[in-house]
């Protein structure tokens, strides 16, 4: 910007009253004890846990803040092009390990808490995690935000600061999901700093007026006015002082309340707009995959794009360029749909504020944006009611029109006559009412557009954008793969494997940990006996560390000296937990028909399930039901509860995830072909060692290109064959005894009541009796075959582990 000159006094007064990150053990305690006095006004005689964990909290944030404007002002000073991540989710989990892991400074930590009269591990487990995400979307948006930071790229995240993130999951007696709020501010959050003066309006409802004048711009008044507050989350790279922002949107009235209303006497009326100003960012919407054209949630949309925006904007105009060149500055990434408005958003503010032609304003957006597509279920791709788009944001109704109206008469110029393809490219969806297609949207005004693995991709441009790559050729159109980070998915979470690696590989660990095809340096030692052994005894750990966490929060004992199962994700339909449970009753059968000498011979297992279901999916809900009161049956088999077991760890969490990903030994991503468009837990679990059962679907397939075919367990059909078996099942069904006996029986043992009264699960089976449009009456043999081979190569024990090291490999 040139403004190289220091701002305020004397340069070198400020540079040595600046907080050094670079302490020894005293530095720490002192900085403990000072957050335990001034900040928390507490002492020795008064401090526990909690308490402890929120002063180390605030100690670790002062170090982090040092990095964070440091970084900012040197992004200032320099003004780089940014790139912006916009995201409706941030999964973050916890943060205080994972900020001392990347600072350097866990072991300094641990001994000034020890010497204060504090465990480390337990003020860890204190922490709260932030749960702003549903899934692998939000989760993926948390591990793009540690890698950028850890590749010192100018990235900032954007979002909304939910009062409530993901509920809290509780299970009835019964077996069924109840749902609790999930209060993750209760105890204030060290990990967030409030900018009171970092706040822009936002508008909804209203008028907007055509100028009348042919520029197409149009003044938009009245409606309710709210005020966006800005929330500052740092972001820290590994091994680096580069120190990120997130920033997140917390909702407010623009005034306490209305003073019209209440000067006419009207108090409670004047109170109530300031609610619904509050409540735009009170609840994180608990669906994935599904849309519901809810109006809070395109309240949402609205208020985070167009307050991101606003910001984007006015740090773009602080370097002092000339609009147009905008997209040299800023490249704004849309993470999936969600945050499409921005595209008509910036519309209106280059025509209607900065009052740039039509033409000059679509040129700067469409080299702006970038959208991400995660999925191509139709039941998750966004559409809003045009009635409603009109009502809350009537410009943006009016400039989605117009980019339609042009956008269409250049496809009709490219293909002349061809009405068909207008009625399925459009913006608009006909019918009842009339429906906005953002997807089509996001991808009109992008740059680019991508897919989330290979396959996916593949699917993207072939059915639901097919049209699009015909029309705008196929190079705006790619492939980016998913990813984990490392930091928290292998150092963070299984530290003893991640010091075995660095041990052997003798490279420094930040190397290896900011470099993975480093990890390839491993594959020779798969054929060392005493590293093995040492491999498989860190596995074991971690399957009692599993144990004991069963142990002390559900009171269950596990057993250790098994085989560890783990399917955990979002319940759905097509990610077919109930072909994962089917399977769990079809081994429970077998057992129970073998002899005590058969059973002996078998491989123990325990199969973990964890996961929500969206609080109005019935039958994902039916399923958690259905795997709770298994387990209840199996668990208390005499014959059986030794070769089987059985459980259903509730409320899923980052945090759980960090205990039983590294436990794994085998781990389930069964979903019908071509539906999950990328998963990532696969990957976290391979980078701990652990091997994949799964569908050729989504990462599986590149995992496998990478670990070889010979040490992942595939089975099923291949997406070519989904659509004519659906077909199939349509028109010529055949009964399920008769295609598939085994499943027949399996069903027939829940109906018949194996485990409780089988007429609540009557609505799940029917699913699969009738219609079955996931296919699990064409995958269950080829499923129960996988899962033998899977028990036949456990029971070789050395190759067993060698797969597992060529997998982290
Ligand atoms: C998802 C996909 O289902 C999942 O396969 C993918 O890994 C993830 C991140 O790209 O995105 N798409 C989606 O709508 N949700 C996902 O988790 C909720």
């Amino acid at each position: 910007t040139g403004k190289e000159v220091w701002p305020k006094g004397d340069e070198k007064v400020w540079k040595a009253g600046t907080r050094g990150v670079d302490q020894d053990v005293s530095d720490i305690t002192k900085s403990f004890v000072n957050h335990v006095q001034t900040s928390l006004a507490r002492q020795a005689y008064n401090l526990d846990d909690l308490g402890a964990y929120q002063a180390a909290a605030l100690s670790v944030r002062d170090n982090l803040l040092v990095n964070w404007n440091e970084t900012q002002l040197n992004y200032t000073r320099k003004a780089p092009k940014r790139a912006y991540y916009l995201s409706l989710e941030f999964l973050m989990g916890r943060t205080l390990d994972n900020a001392l892991l990347n600072l350097g400074l866990k072991d300094k930590y641990r001994k000034g808490v020890e010497q204060l009269g504090f465990n480390m591990e337990d003020l860890l487990e204190k922490e709260r995690d932030a749960a702003l995400g549903n899934g692998g979307l939000g989760r993926l948006a948390a591990c793009y935000l540690d890698s950028g930071a850890s590749q010192e790229l100018p990235l900032w995240g954007y979002g909304l600061r939910y009062q409530y993130g993901i509920f809290q999951q509780l299970i009835s007696p019964e077996g069924n999901q109840l749902e609790a709020p999930d209060p993750w501010l209760e105890n204030q959050n060290p990990w967030e700093l409030p900018r009171l003066d970092v706040t822009y309006e936002v508008r909804f409802y209203g008028q907007a007026e055509r100028s009348g004048s042919g520029n197409g711009r149009a003044a938009w008044t009245g409606g309710q006015e709210v005020l966006a507050v800005a929330y500052d989350v740092m972001i820290p790279g590994y091994k680096t002082k580069t120190t990120n922002n997130l920033r997140l949107w917390e909702s407010k009235p623009k005034r306490g309340f209305d003073l019209n209303s209440f000067n006419a006497g009207n108090y409670e009326g004047a109170v109530e707009s300031s609610n619904s100003a509050a409540a735009i960012t009170s609840v994180l919407y608990p669906n994935d995959h599904t849309t519901f054209g809810k109006e809070l949630r395109l309240k949402q949309q609205y208020f985070w794009t167009a307050a991101s925006l606003q910001d984007i904007l006015r740090r773009f105009k602080n370097v002092g360029k000339p609009i147009t060149e905008f997209p040299d500055y800023a490249a704004i990434q849309l993470n999936d749909t969600h945050p499409t408005l921005a595209i008509p958003e910036l519309m209106r503010i280059l025509i209607d504020e900065e009052e740039l032609s039509w033409d000059e304003a679509w040129k700067i957006v469409t080299n702006t944006f970038f959208y991400t597509n995660h999925t191509v279920l139709p039941e998750a791709l966004e559409k809003w009611p045009v009635p409603l788009v009109e009502h809350v944001l009537p410009r943006h109704m009016q400039i989605i029109y117009d980019i339609n109206l042009y956008f269409l008469q250049a496809v009709e110029k490219k293909f002349p006559g061809d009405r068909e393809r207008l009625t399925r490219m459009s913006l608009i969806e006909e019918g009842y009412p009339k429906q906005v297609r953002m997807a089509h949207l996001a991808c009109i005004g992008s740059r680019k557009v991508n897919g989330v693995a290979e396959l996916h991709s593949e699917l993207v441009q072939t059915t639901i954008l097919k049209d699009f790559v015909e029309f705008e050729g196929v190079s705006k159109f790619g492939n980016v793969t998913n990813g984990v980070t490392p930091r928290r998915w292998l150092d963070q979470c299984n530290f003893e494997l991640s010091d075995l690696i660095t041990k052997t590989l003798k490279l420094e660990k930040n190397v290896w940990l900011k470099d993975l095809t480093k990890l390839e340096g491993l594959l020779p030692f798969a054929e060392n006996k005493a590293f093995r052994a040492e491999w498989a005894a860190i596995k074991q750990r971690n399957k009692e560390r599993l144990a004991r966490h069963v142990q002390t929060t559900l009171g269950l004992e596990v057993r250790t000296d098994a085989m560890f199962d783990v399917q955990i994700k979002r319940l759905h339909e097509y990610k077919r937990q109930t072909l994962n449970i089917l399977g769990v009753i079809h081994r429970y059968i077998t057992l129970k028909g073998m002899t005590p000498a058969e059973r002996k011979k078998s491989n123990r297992k325990v199969v973990f399930f964890a996961g929500k279901a969206a609080p109005a999916y019935y039958i994902a809900k039916l399923t958690i039901r259905l795997i709770v009161n298994v387990a209840r049956v199996i668990n208390a088999d005499p014959d059986t509860k030794d070769f089987l077991q059985l459980y259903f760890l509730p409320d899923y969490s980052v945090s759980l995830a960090e205990v039983l990903i590294p436990a794994s030994d085998i781990s389930q991503h069964i979903s019908t072909a071509g539906t999950e468009a990328s998963g990532t837990s696969n990957m976290k679990f391979c980078l701990n060692g652990g091997l994949l059962l799964g569908t050729v679907d989504g990462a599986n397939i590149e995992i496998a290109e990478e670990v070889g075919e010979s040490n992942v367990f595939f089975f099923g059909h291949l997406t070519p064959a989904v659509e004519d078996l659906r077909y199939q099942h349509t028109y010529h069904p055949i009964p399920i005894e008769e295609k598939c006996p085994a499943l027949a029986n399996v069903l027939n043992q829940v109906s018949a009541g194996l485990f409780g009264d089988g007429a609540p699960y009557e609505p799940l089976l029917n699913t699969i009796r009738q219609g079955d449009y996931y296919l699990i009456t064409d995958d269950f043999d080829s499923y129960i075959a996988a899962l033998a081979m899977v028990d036949e190569a456990y029971l070789d024990r050395e190759e067993w582990i060698k797969k597992s090291i060529r997998t982290t490999a």
